[in-house]
């Protein structure tokens, strides 16, 4: 039965345009790495699709995000222009950072994307500190930490959770909890059942949901979201998902158990999500391979630009940068 905060159908669209967008990206930014047009390192976030697009919708380009490695998918899903990241990720000077931060530190606070660290752990206290900014200027701002299950055995993760319970921050924590750390799984490097189970312990909501299922991650997230606005605390959500590739782009994912990734690519969210919307009426084949060809064309042009543009002038190495002066 429908709830109060199950999307319409052009929200349904909209979260699938973006899903569609995020694996696009995807399979170009591997393409150009094996095809040696890129060198740069890569962290696949294949496979994680829904999470960002679900959530996404449900923010302003006002809210905040803090976002780690892997994080060009919900970087991508808050609204980061493909030209400005490519031109980024490939180390050209029109890049969010002058090309000078590459894809594990792009910041682009227009859309509210104010950090990509490479620092397990330390987008959370990040989001304390801009969920603490928003609160004190009670300008309705909502800050998101992504992180990995890894990440929520950190100290920070502990840390962070408990200030944002006491002092009621509008942050939303969201693991996205794609079953590895590296080369270890979750099984191995976790004494908790669920990540979700720790909001009991700091006072605070807690939901693990599943991070494939477009509707169920929407709904979730549009609540964490409205209990952040209206000044009800913080939400600590794990969504369950599969990353389809070793941790890093060329890792053999030998870790990996070859009958759980098969199932894992086999259950793959993306062709599921766009059954459902044709089956649903809320969209025809057509509509939907139209979105697909303009996505890949803009990806073409952001990819022509960004490797068109020059690198950054060496007068670039000093500035930007803090260090001791003698
Ligand atoms: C503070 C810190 N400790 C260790 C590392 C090395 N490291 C890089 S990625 C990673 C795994 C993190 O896994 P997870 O948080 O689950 O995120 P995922 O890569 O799965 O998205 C580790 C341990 C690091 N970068 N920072």
């Amino acid at each position: 039965m429908p709830t109060s905060n199950q999307p319409d159908g052009p929200t349904q669209v909209e979260i699938f345009r973006r899903m569609a967008l995020l694996k696009a990206n995807d399979e170009r930014s591997r393409k150009m790495i094996t095809t040696g047009r890129l060198v740069t390192p890569y962290y696949s976030y294949r496979g994680q699709e829904v999470i960002p697009s679900a959530l996404s919708v449900n923010l302003t380009d006002e809210d905040y995000l803090c976002t780690i490695y892997r994080g060009l998918h919900d970087m991508l899903a808050k609204g980061l222009p493909l030209k400005d990241l490519w031109a980024e990720v490939a180390g050209r000077a029109p890049g969010t950072c002058k090309g000078k931060g590459g894809p594990m530190h792009l910041t682009y606070p227009t859309k509210g994307i104010m950090v990509t660290t490479g620092v397990v752990g330390s987008s959370m206290p990040i989001a304390n500190g801009l969920g603490w900014a928003a609160q004190l200027s009670k300008d309705g701002r909502v800050a998101v930490a992504c992180f990995g299950d890894g990440a929520a055995n950190i100290g920070a993760f502990h840390e962070s959770l408990n200030l944002a319970s006491v002092w009621k921050l509008p942050v939303i924590f969201l693991c996205q909890n794609n079953r590895f750390a590296e080369h270890t799984t979750f099984a191995k490097s976790t004494g908790a059942r669920q990540i979700a189970d720790r909001a009991v312990g700091y006072g605070m909501a807690g939901v693990r949901v599943d991070g494939n299922d477009p509707i169920a991650m929407y709904q979730v997230a549009r609540e964490a979201v409205e209990r952040a606005r209206a000044g009800d605390g913080p939400t600590l959500i794990e969504a369950m998902t599969f990353r389809f590739f070793g941790h890093i782009f060329g890792d053999q994912d030998k870790y990996m158990d070859p009958a759980e990734k098969a199932a894992a690519v086999a259950a793959d969210p993306h062709p599921a999500f766009r059954k459902r919307l044709i089956e649903g009426g809320l969209a025809t084949e057509e509509q939907l391979a139209a979105m697909e060809a303009e996505i890949e064309a803009d990806i073409d042009e952001a990819v022509a630009y960004a490797l068109d543009a020059p690198y950054p002038g060496v007068e670039e190495l000093t500035s930007d940068v803090y260090g001791a002066v003698a």
